[in-house]
């Protein structure tokens, strides 16, 4: 590797303790580092590598510094989600005591929802928004010992003051890209046993979703700009997944993957066509749902379509800005169950407003539809989303304490609260939604 600068990327370790991942045994991919190091390796001369703290051993911060300090990086750059956000920074704060001169470089949905208050001591530089570019920039520029503060999308400190950047265009030709690094990682720990038997990656075949969900952070990074990599180049990656990299279990994870009907209709074509032998899940929208898309994605080996319901209550519906009914998302489960294509359908308990009553009617409605796996989360109000905007005004995030970001995982636990009824009654309906299915599943209703 010679000379070339190190960068190591790192996903922070999945803290939660209960719920129904860690009793599954879910290890999902980071496919977010996977692309980074990828193009940074690719178009800027770097020395990557990944440390999932998901799959490797560490039990505390300490210890994740050594080994994050062991493989010599002059960069270390982390992902960040919200409630992983503590440890991070505790983590960047122990590698920045134990050697000084390291960059320590924070990006993802946390920093770019809320970059002011992310930039806390032991953090060099966030980046909002899309990666890639901005990254290559800033490391280049430090590189070459110039001054970064004109990066587009960064975030920096400016004595006592932060300053953020306007952000770049977003990246025209997603194909452009090169496909994640996954030789940087053990594939085969990604273990999904409520999906698949053996190891899975993941592929996303566009970015960003037009809606506006009040409650989704997806438009936070994504601005609500929908942009897709074309059918061949999609169907190339999945090739090299399937050919080459031997896993036949792979993750679409687009906020909505049949967005554009048709350019769906020609993926599952050719997934067909090119008999990859692949299981897969996607992410759909209800009211995208129809017979033939429902018959082709059975047909080309999708084993799970996850639609987001989030409410049995139509008004709720309607103020979370979800643009479905209650009958599209009937409809959209009678027709996935005519084909025998398994739903998992995902609820949110405690939406702004929600009260023992439509909870209740969220419960019932799960029931109703009856998909073949039904999630509950909490919901959590994440820095950027119109609910974050409205926990702000009624005064409940002035300081987002790390506790609060902790809790805020959907799981198990309550950050902020936005509901009408307390804590303890958000997690007990959420308890008695899941021993309510458990029990219907065993009596084989
Ligand atoms: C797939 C997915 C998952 C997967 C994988 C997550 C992962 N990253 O490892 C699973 C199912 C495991 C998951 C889990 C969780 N998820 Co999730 N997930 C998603 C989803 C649907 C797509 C993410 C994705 O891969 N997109 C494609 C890649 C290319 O985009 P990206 O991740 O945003 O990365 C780009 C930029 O953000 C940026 N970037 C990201 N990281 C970094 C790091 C650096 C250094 C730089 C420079 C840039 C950068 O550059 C990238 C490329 O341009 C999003 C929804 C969405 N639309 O974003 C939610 C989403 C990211 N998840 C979310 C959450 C909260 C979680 C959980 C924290 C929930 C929990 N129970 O605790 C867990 C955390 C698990 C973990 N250890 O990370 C929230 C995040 C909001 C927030 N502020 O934190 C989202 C936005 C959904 C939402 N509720 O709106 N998730
Ligand atoms: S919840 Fe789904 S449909 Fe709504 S904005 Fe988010 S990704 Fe789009």
């Amino acid at each position: 590797m010679g000379n070339k600068a190190k960068v190591v990327f790192v996903r922070p370790p999945n803290l939660q303790k209960s719920g129904q991942w860690k009793k599954q045994g879910v290890i999902r991919c980071p496919l977010n580092i996977a692309l980074l190091a990828s193009f940074i390796r690719t178009k800027g001369s770097f020395d990557c590598s990944i440390i999932d703290f998901e799959v490797t051993p560490a039990s505390s911060v300490d210890q994740m510094a050594e080994i994050i300090l062991q493989s010599h990086p002059k960069y270390v750059c982390f992902t960040t989600l919200t409630p992983r956000f503590p440890v991070v920074v505790k983590t960047a704060q122990e590698i920045k005591r134990r050697q000084p001169d390291i960059f320590t470089i924070i990006g993802g949905p946390h920093v770019t929802g809320t970059p002011l208050t992310s930039m806390m001591d032991g953090i060099s530089y966030g980046i909002v928004g899309e990666g890639e570019e901005a990254l290559l920039e800033l490391l280049e520029k430090i590189e070459n010992k110039q001054d970064p503060s004109g990066v587009k999308n960064i975030v920096y400190k400016d004595g006592l003051s932060v300053k953020v950047n306007p952000v770049r265009p977003f990246i025209n030709n997603l194909d452009a890209l090169p496909f994640p690094a996954w030789d940087l990682m053990d594939i085969k720990e990604y273990d999904d046993p409520t999906y698949f038997s053996g190891s899975h990656l993941a592929i996303y075949s566009g970015r960003g979703c037009p809606y506006d969900c009040i409650f989704c952070a997806s438009a936070v990074t994504w601005k609500r700009k929908l942009r897709l990599r074309s059918v061949e180049n999609v169907i190339h990656e999945i090739s090299d997944i399937a050919n080459r990299l031997k896993v036949r279990n792979l993750m679409f994870w687009d906020d909505t993957f049949a967005i554009d009907e048709q350019r769906a209709f020609s993926i599952c074509d050719r997934i067909i066509e090119g008999q990859f032998d692949i299981s897969y899940t996607v992410q759909l929208r209800a009211d995208s749902v129809t017979e033939r898309l429902a018959d082709i994605l059975k047909k080309s080996g999708c084993c799970f379509a996850a639609i987001g319901v989030e409410s049995g209550n139509e008004e709720m519906l309607v103020r979370i800005g979800k643009k479905e009914t209650k009958e599209q998302f009937r409809k959209a489960a009678r027709i996935m169950k005519e084909v025998g294509l398994p739903i998992i359908a995902s609820y949110i308990i405690g939406l702004p407003g929600d009260t023992q009553e439509t909870i209740k009617e969220t419960i019932d409605f799960a029931f109703e539809l009856n998909a073949d796996q039904s999630k509950f989360m909490i919901l959590a109000p994440y820095p950027g989303t119109h609910v974050y905007d409205l926990a702000c005004q009624i005064g409940l995030v002035d300081i987002w304490s790390f506790e609060q970001m902790e809790a805020s995982n959907y799981y198990d636990s309550v950050g902020i609260n936005l509901s009408k009824v307390s804590d303890n009654d958000l997690l007990r309906y959420q308890d008695e939604a899941y021993e309510r299915f458990d029990k219907s599943k065993k009596a084989g209703i």
